[in-house]
């Protein structure tokens, strides 16, 4: 039977993952109703990965004996000023998303779940590579300021990436 406190730490960032999810959608579609197909392409790839990350804590805790909850979820922003206000979020995102897998995975060290804090290891290892990712496109995105061709090279950028992806696994 799973520990009540780490499947309800778990449940939250269940939650965490569906809103993320929810937040990179409107980014996407802010991004194709401005311009901006590539960052577009890429931000709908982030929502599956997302979708990914919630799918594998609720598969992880059905298989511990516990139970995956849902719970009502924030409507997500939906205006951006620009591009660069768009990956500005995703990145406190990811950093805010970083700080809760910590958390949870200091929950696990508390309840001496050590399973789940190994299961937890993938997390860290994703959010590591997220914001690599994620600050990689920030800085390109400042350099180019509000030069238009600049920012057009940035999207295609976007668009190859998005492109070059591994499929997101399907749980
Ligand atoms: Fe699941 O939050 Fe980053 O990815």
């Amino acid at each position: 039977m799973m520990n009540k406190n780490v499947e309800a730490a778990i449940n939250e960032q269940i939650r965490r993952e569906e809103f993320s999810s929810r937040l990179y959608l409107s980014m996407a579609i802010w991004c194709e109703a401005n311009g901006f197909p590539g960052a577009a392409a890429f931000l709908y790839r982030q929502t599956d990965e997302e979708r990914m990350h919630q799918l594998k804590f609720v598969h992880y805790v059905n298989d511990r004996g516990g139970k995956a909850a849902l719970m009502a979820l924030d409507k997500p922003v939906a205006d951006f000023t620009s591009l660069l206000d768009v990956f500005q979020q995703v990145m406190k995102h990811e950093e805010y998303i970083t700080a809760s897998i910590n958390e949870l995975y200091g929950v696990t060290l508390e309840q001496k779940d050590y399973t789940t804090g190994n299961f937890l290891q993938w997390y860290i290892n994703e959010q590591i590579e997220e914001e690599k990712t994620m600050s990689t496109i920030l800085d390109k995105i400042r350099l180019v300021g509000e030069d238009k061709a600049g920012m057009f090279h940035i999207d295609k950028d976007l668009s190859a990436m998005a492109a070059a992806a591994a499929p997101v696994p399907q749980l």
